[in-house]
Parts: structure tokens; C-alpha cells; sequence
């Protein structure tokens, strides 16, 4: 019998820096840090809202990109990597998060050369799809591999070809439900999982949070939202301009953790 998909019990977030202007992007887009502030005051609201219990890793003002914690670990059922980001001045931010990750789970490590962002690991159910992109390396994913096999799980590499992470093109709604910007990455694995791969017309609608029956969805992404009502679902709209701005946006601003004898997005 498989383990269900369940909103996580626990949500890891941190405090929007300060020095969050400075955020590594593509464009070099104007960002207005209160309102980005406001912005993620509003996701750990939503993510309360939905019944999970948030945790606050400790703050880094000088970690412009500290926000997006999620691609500083893969957290699964016993055991969590605290991963080596790809972008290097990224790396020093896992350090804080360690000691919380550690308290709910046996925490691993990566070393170089291998790179992993958690931004390209799609789970669904006992597969970990993991994007081999700019941030992450063949290696990156072969330690990953190594880790989660001990909660019985397997990793299938993707190619992303455009776009930041994995989770960039396409992100879970509900268990048989991938929300995927059209022909951005090869969707067999997906469909070999018995999962639909619905398109989203608008780029900003591939990456959504489920919660259960709740999806956070960005504002910008209208259309989005209701494919996501279109298939009974109950989108909650949140207003991300500024997380966007520093090429962030739902799953990478939490570390979620998956309530005993579930798994989460
Ligand atoms: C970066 O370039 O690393 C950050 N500015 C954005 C990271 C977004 N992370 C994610 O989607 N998992």
C-alpha cells in the first residue's frame, strides 16, 4: 500500500534579508524589498492557514538568496542532505538550517564535486525526479541517490534545459497531477508514473504548493488557478511579484516535512 500524499506537518522558512536586493537573478529587475517583505509574510501566513506548523531557521542578513531555503536540503521520510547549492555564495546558508533538519531527521552530507539545489527534486510518491540543470551535477544527484535509498526511494534525472530548477517547469498539484510549463522537459518520467501532466499557459503557474486539498498559486498566474478549480481543487492566490523578481517562487521559500506515514510536496 503506498504511502498517502499529505499536507506536511512542518514547514522550515526563513526571514527575508535585508540584503535580499542583492539576490542572485537572471534580470537585473528592480526589487522593492518591503514589499517583498510583506509578500513572504503572506506565504508563512498561508502555510499556517493550511494547519502547518511553522519553524523559523534563524535569520542571515548577508545572505541576500537566505530566503529560498529550499534548496538547501532534500528532506524525505527518516532521513534529510543537506545539500552543496550550486551557485557558491549560496553554500554557507545550510549551516543554520542543519541542527533544525538534524532534530527531525538523520541528516546527511554532500561534498564537492557534487552540486544539488532542492529547487530540481520533484518527488512523487517513491521517485524522486531530480533536474540535471545549471545548479546541480551528475554527482549532486548520485549522492542524492545514495541518501534516500535508505527510505526506499529512487531518483530519475531529468534534463532541464531551460529555466532554473526543475520545479521552475513543473511542480506537483495533487498525487496524480503535475503542473508543467509545455515542452520544457521530457514528461515521460512523469507519465510512467501513472501521473497527468497538465500545461499551465502561464510560466508563473508551474510551480505551485499543494497542501492537501489547498494549492498556493501566484497571483500571476491566473489561467493557472483555474485549471487547478477545474480539477477540484481549491487555489489560494498569493501575490509574489518581488519573489519572482529574485527568480524565486512557492516551494523554494519552505522546507516541508512530511507528517509520519505521508509524503509531501
Ligand atoms: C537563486 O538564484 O538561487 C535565487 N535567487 C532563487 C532560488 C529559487 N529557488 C527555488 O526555486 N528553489
Amino acid at each position: 500500500m503506498p504511502m498517502p500524499l499529505g499536507p506536511p506537518r512542518l514547514a522550515i522558512v526563513r526571514a527575508l534579508a535585508p540584503s535580499y536586493a542583492s539576490c542572485l537573478r537572471e534580470h537585473a529587475s528592480e526589487i522593492d524589498v518591503a514589499r517583498a517583505r510583506s509578500q513572504h509574510a503572506a506565504y508563512v501566513a498561508a502555510l499556517v492557514e493550511a494547519g502547518v506548523t511553522v519553524e523559523h531557521a534563524p535569520a542571515l542578513p548577508d545572505q541576500p538568496d537566505g530566503v529560498f531555503v529550499e534548496d538547501v536540503a532534500v528532506v524525505v521520510d527518516r532521513v534529510a542532505v543537506r545539500t552543496r547549492p550550486g551557485a557558491p555564495s549560496r553554500r554557507p546558508e545550510g549551516a543554520s538550517i542543519a541542527p533544525l533538519l538534524a532534530h527531525h531527521r538523520t541528516l546527511h552530507a554532500m561534498r564537492a564535486p557534487a552540486t544539488l539545489d532542492g529547487g530540481d527534486v520533484l518527488r512523487i510518491g517513491d521517485v524522486l525526479l531530480v533536474g540535471r540543470s545549471r545548479r546541480t551535477n551528475a554527482e549532486g544527484i548520485a549522492r542524492l541517490a545514495e541518501v534516500v535509498a535508505a527510505d526506499g526511494l529512487r531518483c530519475i534525472a531529468v534534463e532541464v534545459r531551460a529555466g532554473l530548477h526543475l520545479k521552475s517547469l513543473c511542480t506537483l498539484a495533487a498525487p496524480d497531477l503535475v503542473l508543467a510549463i509545455p515542452d520544457a522537459f521530457d514528461p515521460r518520467p512523469v507519465i510512467d508514473l501513472g501521473v497527468r501532466v497538465q500545461p499551465v499557459p502561464e510560466p508563473a503557474g508551474a510551480n505551485v504548493l499543494a497542501l492537501g486539498e489547498r494549492v498556493l498559486v501566484s497571483a500571476a498566474a491566473p489561467q493557472t488557478a483555474a485549471i487547478l478549480r477545474a480539477h477540484g481543487l481549491a487555489p489560494v492566490v498569493l501575490e509574489l511579484s518581488e519573489i519572482h523578481a529574485g527568480d524565486g517562487a512557492l516551494t523554494c521559500m519552505s522546507l516541508r516535512l512530511a507528517a509520519p506515514g505521508t509524503w509531501c510536496a
